[in-house]
């Protein structure tokens, strides 16, 4: 089995201190969050850029201000930024970070209600244009993944040309308005893969750990951090993100998977595979 490659989405675009006071919103603070992530275990850092008073924001100046200081500090992580950026915003806008020199970020696959009224849009002419940029730019996409449809999108666009190998996705289980996070939900979603993929697993609120748990054993990845839970256990905060990452460690550990550093993460990814020499 290969070894456990860990992402961390340190902030997102919809918690708040509110909700957890260790959600980064500074530089400062998004740098502290990411550099103890990385020291617990992660290898990927999802990263969603915020103004000083926690407003989500695509800036590519500000996304750029946050990687560089990241990178100061931790050299070799793989920084992950969001394509999906927050709910309402227009395509030119989450497009932004795709202009930065930077090896990875997301690719939603398909539209869904998101928490409530909200809806998260993502039409097929959407997910073309960011696959294309993302191409162009040499930029690996992370495929993520609400539902069953969403895969059928991507195996769909693939086979089109418009979705290119490698294909990594990423499930996203138990967004209000999305799919569960149930075992059942897991493995259809595991089984509908083709083969020669690989997949991480994100479980919001409860389901955090309970997909880690089944993504380990499985031999998938996981994703962990405060944008999709915010609590270490039932009633008891999380004091920041590297406390959900020890967690994840904790459990692997447990099932005998070794935790893969950002070089083998590249390398169980295939990240050869995409032309990063095209900016
Ligand atoms: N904030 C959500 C509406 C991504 O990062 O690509 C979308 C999201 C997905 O978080
Ligand atoms: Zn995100």
């Amino acid at each position: 089995m290969d070894k456990l490659i860990i992402t961390c989405a340190i902030s997102g675009a919809e918690v708040l201190k509110t909700h957890n006071p260790y959600v980064p919103y500074t530089i400062e603070e998004m740098v502290k969050e990411a550099k103890a992530a990385y020291e617990a275990g992660a290898s990927i850092i999802h990263l969603h850029a915020r103004e000083d008073d926690g407003s989500p924001t695509q800036d590519k100046n500000r996304y750029k201000a946050i990687i560089n200081a990241i990178k100061a500090e931790i050299p070799d992580v793989i920084i992950q930024p969001s394509t999906g950026g927050a709910v309402g915003m227009s395509r030119d806008e989450r497009m932004q970070p795709t202009e930065l020199d930077i090896e990875m970020a997301t690719l939603d696959c398909g539209t869904l209600n998101f928490g409530g009224d909200d809806i998260f849009v993502n039409t097929e002419n959407d997910i073309k244009a960011f696959a294309e940029t993302m191409r162009l730019r040499g930029i690996y996409p992370e495929l993520e993944c609400f539902e069953k449809g969403h895969i059928d999108m991507v195996l769909r666009l693939h086979k089109k040309g418009y979705i290119q190998k490698p294909l990594h996705f990423s499930f996203v289980l138990g967004v209000i308005g999305g799919m569960t996070g149930e075992e059942r939900d897991f493995n259809f979603l595991k089984e509908s893969l083709p083969e020669g993929a690989t997949y991480s697993v994100t479980g919001i609120g409860r389901y955090e750990f309970s997909l880690v748990e089944l993504s380990i054993q499985a031999g998938g990845h996981v994703r962990v951090g405060l944008e999709d839970n915010i609590y270490l256990e039932k009633g008891v905060l999380a004091k920041g993100n590297a406390d959900l990452v020890k967690k994840v460690v904790k459990l692997a550990k447990q099932y005998n998977r070794e935790i893969a550093t950002p070089k083998e993460a590249r390398e169980i990814l295939n990240f050869k595979e995409v032309n990063h020499d095209t900016l």
